[in-house]
């Protein structure tokens, strides 16, 4: 032995030197390759999936993290169109189940789940870019669980989500609920036509920003069912006991059966800037009992009325406000507000809703 490393120290000196982590990229084009690259991609693994719709028969998930510098990644092949359609599994499974660290999911359709489509719990550093949640049997997009930090959702559609079980009391368009953690941050999402709320926070104990998003059509009854139970509030920013300083900024609300943005009990000192509620079927924002500080939204032709606050509300430049004007919309026609997105995964261009104002409501884009 003492021979063989005498004879030879370089081959010695590589076999202490620690193997680098493989950055394996995996191209799949059938659900059993998807399912198996999920279940066994290890940090720098790059999942490529083939254009087509894949069916699997299990929840794909991995419990598996990436790190900050060597991400997980699952992926559209190139400019291909994914889809992952639930309608194989069994009843009450969910599509894709991450419970890792430093994932970047971008460029899928997750469909027709039987229960929820996407659920991340205690994930830290996700990256959800450009996906879709959609036609499913309860909320489309979820976090939740405590250590859920650094999560970005980016130019997410989610839609169309109904929970029948439950007469669509539950299937929000985006879930961040039973939970904490810092810095997660919302933007660019559409949060469309789903039974109960377009995005939801409940029992969730650390601020959320969310910013550039629309949220709209939720908690109509689209299913004809007789005993519909759905909430629609466009934002639901607490409930459960929870005071939280949630940040909203430059997002609108508009045709949802319930309040464009509520505190929903939470006391917190939430923030809402620049943002607009149009034509829902309660309040514009219902503030009663917290402490939000509500600057430079727009709300008009709300069923309820612009806007309920507590005394402990603080509430400045808001077209409800002393000596501020409403300005006129360009549009109110929401037809381009569903138009596919720029290639770059951006909100379509849109006149809908927009003033021209640079002091008031949200830019719609
Ligand atoms: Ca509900
Ligand atoms: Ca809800």
């Amino acid at each position: 032995m003492a021979r063989y490393l005498a004879a030879t120290p370089l081959a010695l000196l590589a076999a202490l030197v620690p193997t680098p982590a493989s950055a394996a990229t995996v191209v799949v084009d059938t659900t059993a390759e998807l399912t198996s690259a999920i279940a066994s991609a290890t940090a720098g693994t790059v999942i490529q999936v083939r254009g087509g719709t894949y069916y699997p028969t299990a929840t794909l998930q991995s419990t598996a993290n990436g790190t900050s510098s060597s991400r997980i990644q699952l992926q559209a092949y190139g400019s291909e169109t994914v889809k992952i359609d639930g309608s194989n599994l069994p009843a009450g499974d969910w599509i894709f189940k991450l419970t890792a660290d430093y994932w970047t999911t971008s460029n899928i359709t997750f469909q027709n789940s039987p229960d929820s489509a996407v659920v991340c719990t205690s994930c830290t550093g996700t990256l959800w870019s450009n996906i879709k949640t959609i036609n499913g049997g309860d909320s489309g997009f979820t976090l939740t669980g405590d250590g859920t930090s650094d999560n970005t959702v980016r130019n997410l559609d989610s839609y169309g989500n109904y929970d029948a079980v439950n007469h669509g009391e539950n299937a929000d368009g985006i879930a961040i609920k039973f939970g904490s953690g810092t810095n997660n941050l919302v933007t660019g999402a559409r949060l469309y036509n789903n039974s109960d709320d377009g995005l939801d926070l409940w029992s969730w104990s650390s601020p959320v920003t969310v910013e550039h998003t629309w949220s709209f059509g939720n908690g109509q009854n689209r299913w004809s069912d007789t005993a519909f139970a759905g909430d629609g509030n466009g934002y639901k920013l607490g409930g459960d006991g929870e005071s939280v300083a949630h940040v909203i900024n430059n997002s609108a609300a508009w045709g949802d059966a319930g309040n464009g943005f509520t505190e929903n009990s939470n006391t917190g000192a939430i923030v809402i800037n620049r943002t607009t509620a149009y034509a829902n079927g309660n309040w514009g924002y219902y503030f009663a009992t917290g402490s939000a500080k509500l600057g430079k939204n727009l709300a008009v032709s709300n069923s309820s009325g612009t806007a309920t606050r507590s005394s402990s509300v603080t509430s400045s430049g808001n077209n409800w406000d002393t000596g501020i004007s409403t300005p006129s919309f360009l549009s109110t026609d929401a037809t381009t507000a569903y138009n596919a997105r720029g290639s770059d995964g951006s909100l379509p261009a849109t006149t809908f809703l927009t003033t021209g104002s640079s002091s008031i409501g949200a830019t719609m884009n």
